[in-house]
């Protein structure tokens, strides 16, 4: 039985690193044009404290163009394999300060969605497939943000498992919007925290309601 578990628990280790899956497209375009390629592969970032929660490791932008958006558009992510670890998925902006290829994302951001779980029959069903689509807020000011997106794996519940975010950044460039600022920001590195419920939950045991972590969605128009 130990010995069992024991061989149960390696090969899962085993297929842990071989393959997981990154948010490599946006809409129908070439993978990573428009999406800042990391070089990590499709590794997770475990590190709270880390810069590397922004956008992923290595994913500075250089290589990356920039796609012009009306606000209020739609716009797809894609992964190269279907988010499989159950947890949130969330979305982000924050604008540059000069263009988004240049920008290292430690201003402000905010949310703009989160997928979380849905409960029903004392079960949890998590928003898990391979696209991830939502629309640029009508409203936002004009200019060139990064578009972040964030799946949460917590299926290895804390403090035996530690969650993983899986991120990428899209470079984006906002016309035709609006004035309005959204009602909250966060810092990343700084709005996940070890002690988050959303990020310390056991989903297996007694799992019957969630807040998504990383603060609240602040502007919805
Ligand atoms: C940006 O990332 C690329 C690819 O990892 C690397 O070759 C380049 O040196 C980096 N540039 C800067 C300014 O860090
Ligand atoms: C569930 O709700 C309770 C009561 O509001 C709250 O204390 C707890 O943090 C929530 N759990 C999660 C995982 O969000
Ligand atoms: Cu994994």
């Amino acid at each position: 039985m130990k010995f069992l578990s024991i061989a149960a628990a390696l090969a899962l280790a085993t297929s842990e690193v071989s393959a997981h899956y990154i948010f490599q497209q946006y809409d129908s375009n070439p993978v990573y044009e428009y999406i800042r390629k990391n070089t990590n592969y499709n590794s997770p970032v475990t590190d709270l404290t880390s810069t590397d929660l922004r956008c992923n490791v290595g994913a500075n932008g250089s290589s990356t163009a920039t796609i012009a958006v009306n606000a209020g558009d739609s716009f797809t992510f894609t992964t190269d394999v279907a988010v499989y670890h159950q947890g949130p998925i969330s979305l982000y902006m924050s604008k540059a300060p000069s263009t988004a290829a240049s920008y290292d994302g430690s201003g402000a951001w905010f949310k703009i969605y989160d997928w979380g779980p849905t409960f029903s029959g004392g079960q949890a069903t998590w928003p898990l497939r391979q696209t991830y689509t939502f629309n640029i807020p009508k409203c936002i000011p004009n200019g060139e943000y990064l578009l972040r997106i964030q799946s949460l794996a917590i299926h290895n519940p804390w403090p035996a498992g530690i969650p993983q975010f899986y991120i990428s950044c899209a470079q984006v460039a906002v016309i035709g919007g609006g004035s309005t600022q959204p009602s909250s920001t966060v810092q990343i590195p700084g709005v996940f925290k070890s002690t988050d419920p959303g990020y310390t939950v056991n989903i297996y045991n007694n799992f019957n309601n969630y807040t998504v972590p990383g603060g609240p969605v602040a502007i919805s128009c």
